[in-house]
């Protein structure tokens, strides 16, 4: 089986289960990890095993690495073909009901490249794939990025994730946040991404992501013809040990890196 058809079936597979935990929230178990904010429920636990139990009957020499528990690692050397889950990208807004806008992503790497991703918004039943070299296509229907050309004029999510990434955002991104036309954040990065890759918005700005936050959704975007790097302008890999990310629709890359202090 391909990649991308794998991931299209695991995505379509699971999104009733998700939406149904979602509208009963009855006896869902809550627990929280780095701070209050950083929230894991059953449904990101399930998602990821229910993932990783399909890969080893399909895939049995491939790796998974993802969002939760001991997954929750980089590939070592010698593990070329790596699949990168996040289960539930946006867990506060699952929770709390907010929007309400969250996603599953997954992506197939190969030697830390993302080769097929795949984003599926539960609730609004979108679904978002790319494969390198094809283009990527939401419900079907190809994606191209905006053509803004200005700050000014553009339309930025960010996201408020903990106190630090606050700060460090204040810290090195207040000419941006006084720049750009208009500013969002929906606490979802994979969902801010992809509405870029669909033209809807102009940028992404986030301080410390991990690589299963932005794996899918990165290809996704680029597909699109928009551009992504980390906060000095090198190019966004995925197990770099970096965490600042830039989104963009490539036309105001540019400027952007020039409204975040080094
Ligand atoms: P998550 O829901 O998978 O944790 C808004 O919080 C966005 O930033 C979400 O996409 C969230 O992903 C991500 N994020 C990354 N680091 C986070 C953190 N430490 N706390 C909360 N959200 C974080
Ligand atoms: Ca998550």
């Amino acid at each position: 089986m391909r990649e991308i058809d794998f991931i299209e079936l695991f995505l379509r597979e699971n999104a009733a289960y998700v939406r149904n935990k979602f509208n009963d929230k009855s006896g869902l178990t809550v627990s929280t990890k780095a701070h209050a904010g950083d929230l894991l429920t059953e449904v990101d636990l399930t998602i990821q095993k229910r993932f990783v139990d399909k890969v080893t009957a399909t895939f049995p020499d491939d790796i998974v690495v993802g969002e939760e528990g001991e997954f929750a690692r980089y590939p070592r050397p010698g593990e070329s073909r790596v699949w990168v889950i996040d289960p539930i990208d946006g867990t506060y807004n699952f929770v709390r009901g907010l929007y309400p806008v969250f996603g599953i992503s997954i992506a197939f790497t190969v030697n830390g490249e993302c080769i097929a991703g795949g984003v599926l918004l539960p609730m609004s039943d979108d679904l978002f794939l790319a494969e390198r070299g094809s283009g990527s296509y939401h419900n079907g229907h190809r994606l191209r990025v905006s053509d803004v050309r200005q700050a000014n004029e553009a339309c930025i999510q960010v996201d408020f994730s903990d106190l630090e990434d606050r700060k460090a955002l204040i810290k090195r991104a207040l000419d941006m946040l006084r720049t750009v036309g208009q500013l969002r954040s929906i606490g979802s990065a994979v969902a801010s991404i992809c509405q870029v890759a669909m033209g809807e918005a102009e940028g992404y700005l986030h301080m410390s992501l991990c690589p299963w936050d932005y794996a899918a959704s990165q290809l996704i975007v680029e597909e699109a013809g928009g551009m992504a790097s980390r906060l000095d302008g090198s190019p966004l890999r995925l197990f770099d040990n970096r965490s600042g990310v830039l989104i963009t629709n490539g036309a105001i890359h540019r400027e952007m890196l020039g409204l975040i202090t080094p």
